[in-house]
């Protein structure tokens, strides 16, 4: 099986890439388009891992990377994420069930905020993936929260702005990425599941909570994430 882990930012990686080499498995990297791709062969599998840069367009190429030039069968998503609800606090962790882009925006035309045509306002993430991170949550005892997540090509810090992806698109966290990778596996076919530890709540005090906990949130969500490729069988 051949699976694809994508990170937006470097240090969303970084615990990733440490556990494999602290686990003294041989790490390839192949620079593509722009960006790193690490490979690492373990018995029958391949885990690919990358951080795309920041926002939905370099998610999205990343992702394309993953599935039609890696021929990964699985993608998931380990990063951090603005919580946008009372109980998703810095370190909590949640899978998106499904997903939206809030700055699309067409509705000049009449269609609802969110939508294009020929797509969907909500891109729903794999149900089979999501009952494994469940099962993961379970038997690691962390407690996973689920809900929409929303994706713009922005950083939100601006409580009338949180405030209006709760009520536009009922959202349960922001991020910039997973909403295009999404898109990117739903047009292939490729299963995928996202996972996001919560670094912030998108409210004014949103960029000093991101500095201070990007590195510890990013460890939540990789940490999870080995679980999970051990869980699809992934012998490490
Ligand atoms: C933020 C990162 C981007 O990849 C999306 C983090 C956490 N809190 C968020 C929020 N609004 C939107 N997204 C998020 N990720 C990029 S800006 C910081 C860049 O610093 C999720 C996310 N409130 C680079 C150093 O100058």
């Amino acid at each position: 099986m051949k699976i694809g882990i994508i990170g937006a930012m470097v240090e969303e990686i970084t615990p990733l890439l440490e556990f494999f080499k602290n686990a003294h498995l041989n790490i390839q990297t192949q620079t593509i388009g722009g960006n790193v791709y690490h490979c690492i062969h373990i018995k029958q599998d391949s885990v690919y891992i990358a951080y795309s840069k920041i926002g939905k367009v370099h998610s999205a190429l990343v992702a394309t990377m993953m599935i039609s030039y890696f021929g990964c069968e699985k993608i998931l998503f380990s990063g951090v994420a603005g919580g946008l609800r009372k109980d998703l606090q810095v370190g909590d962790l949640l899978i998106a069930t499904k997903l939206c882009q809030h700055d699309v925006d067409i509705s000049a035309f009449g269609h609802p905020l969110g939508f294009i045509p020929e797509s969907a306002v909500f891109i729903e993430s794999d149900a089979e993936l999501n009952s494994i991170a469940r099962s993961v949550a379970g038997s690691i005892g962390k407690e996973l929260k689920e809900g929409v997540v929303a994706s713009g090509d922005q950083f939100i810090n601006d409580d009338s702005k949180k405030q209006w992806i709760i009520q536009t698109f009922g959202a349960c966290a922001v991020e910039m990425e997973g909403a295009s990778v999404a898109v990117v596996c739903a047009a292939f076919g490729v299963p995928f599941c996202i996972f996001r530890s919560i670094s912030d709540s998108a409210d004014t005090n949103a960029d000093i909570s991101f500095d201070e906990f990007l590195e510890s949130a990013s460890k939540v969500s990789a940490k999870f994430c080995i679980e999970f490729i051990k869980k699809l069988g992934v012998g490490i």
